[in-house]
């Protein structure tokens, strides 16, 4: 089987565009109470009897802390330019407050020293959803207190890793934590309360804000952006009620955070539905929120379909689905940047996760998982598109560097390019990583000959 990407798509990709992987630490360090850790919220989540469909948590996870080099060799082997990871907060800061625990700041140093002697650029997150305990005692992102805690919390990571990372992210997929952390409850903290979800989703934009302009004032080096989770949202039929409901949808989804950011406002028809629940805005916060960025982060992994009375069915949409039961649409990716570039003042985009969990067998030490190089294969295609129609795109990074512990999910659904055995925690490339691995090959020597031949890997 081949996954062609057509010639003039290829050939839209510039010289620097950058190619990677991506993790979070959570979800594959392990080491959870090791090394002077504290606490972080998923620590805590994942002992709540029903939180995790498999009962399991991030103990062990792919035990990464404890492998960092072959790791990093595995990362190194796949040929990428750029390697996105996350730093564990309580790893670093068990309270978020006050101490510093000096062991967990080393195992990052080591990280980003020796990608750096691989010759990968580190990209570093700061918040990929661990919040120390501690801070959610104190109320955690539905308290103003948490900003200044992050604010601190990223100065000092910047002083230590500032020099040599290439890009820091201050959150990552706000929506996730704001929403299915405080309003559905599916996601630690697990609460269930949407006035709290919409002042942590103010909290973690201005905090967003005042880290950019603290990391500013403070000289540095890297990059600074966001990560978003964004999908076009269109409605289930032409009804009014169903155009209705996808027109709030995209307020709660895009709206609410690409407004703030890029025009300092939240978008008025979503106060309006929230009513009383709308956040504590006070003054100067919606100027902090907009500073501007170096590049904004887009997550992509399908497009939503909504309907007034919630009973669009995923199955009827003609296309396939992955494990997760999301329909695979790679369409809306090319879509949803042309709409970014459009609306909005956008700086250099990225796509900092895109992936599908599929049903993988390892067989014989091989595991061919055709229907993720598929997926992978045409949203490289949907952004090689997008950059074609003018989309200032920067680079893509493959969601995820290897199969891990997938929130409340737990271990059942694989998203990596590399198979992890839990049993004995060896990592195994799936075909998508070799797949992934000679495209890239290809990838360099177009560069090198800045050719426009036709590749089919
Ligand atoms: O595993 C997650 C990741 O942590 C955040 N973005 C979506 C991925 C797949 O669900």
């Amino acid at each position: 089987m081949t996954f062609a990407i057509p010639p003039a798509t290829l050939a839209s990709f510039p010289q620097d565009f950058v190619w990677g992987v991506a993790t979070s630490a959570y979800q594959i360090e392990g080491a959870a109470a090791e090394d002077g850790k504290g606490p972080s919220i998923w620590d805590d989540f994942c002992r709540v009897p029903g939180a995790i469909a498999d009962a399991s948590d991030g103990r062990v996870a792919c035990d990464h802390y404890h492998r960092l080099e072959e790791d990093l060799d595995l990362i190194a082997s796949l040929g990428v330019d750029a390697y996105r990871f996350s730093v564990s907060w309580p790893r670093v800061q068990p309270t978020g407050a006050g101490a510093w625990n000096e062991q967990g700041v080393g195992f990052y140093d080591r990280l980003v020293d020796g990608l750096l002697a691989r010759g990968i650029q580190p990209y570093l997150t700061l918040n990929h959803w661990d919040l120390p305990s501690a801070l959610q005692a104190q109320g955690g992102w539905a308290a103003r207190s948490t900003v200044q805690r992050f604010v601190d919390y990223a100065c000092r990571m910047d002083r230590r890793l500032g020099d040599r990372v290439r890009a820091i992210t201050t959150h990552n997929e706000p929506w996730v934590v704001a929403t299915l952390g405080h309003e559905t409850g599916v996601f630690a903290p697990g609460l269930k309360d949407r006035r709290s979800a919409v002042q942590a989703a103010h909290h973690l934009l201005l905090s967003h804000g005042l880290a950019l302009q603290a990391l500013r004032a403070q000289g540095c080096k890297a990059q600074l952006g966001l990560v978003l989770n964004l999908s076009p949202i269109g409605p289930a039929t032409d009804r009014p009620d169903d155009a209705a409901a996808a027109r709030l949808e995209d307020g709660r989804l895009v709206r609410w955070y690409m407004d703030p950011l890029f025009k300092g406002e939240y978008p008025a028809d979503v106060l309006q539905h929230l009513g009383a629940d709308a956040p504590q805005v006070h003054e100067g916060d919606l100027r902090a929120i907009a500073t501007p960025m170096d590049f904004l982060g887009i997550n992509y992994y399908t497009r939503g379909v909504v309907s007034a009375r919630g009973d669009w069915d995923v199955t009827t949409s003609g296309h396939a689905l992955t494990d997760m039961g999301w329909e695979v649409y790679p369409r809306g990716l090319t879509e949803l940047l042309l709409r970014l570039h459009r609306d909005w003042q956008v700086p250099p985009l990225f796509v900092k996760e895109n992936g599908a969990a599929f049903k993988d067998t390892l067989v014989g030490g091989r595991v061919h998982d055709a229907e993720r190089t598929d997926y992978i294969a045409r949203h490289i295609a949907a952004v090689g598109e997008a950059l074609r129609q003018g989309v200032p795109m920067a680079g893509y990074m493959v969601w995820s560097l290897m199969d891990n512990f997938e929130w409340a999910s737990g271990y059942a659904k694989r998203f990596g390019i590399v198979h992890v055995d839990y049993a004995t925690l060896a990592r195994t490339p799936k075909d998508s990583a070799l797949w992934y691995r000679e495209f890239l090959r290809q990838q360099r020597a177009r560069r090198a000959t800045a050719s426009t031949e036709p590749v089919e890997v």
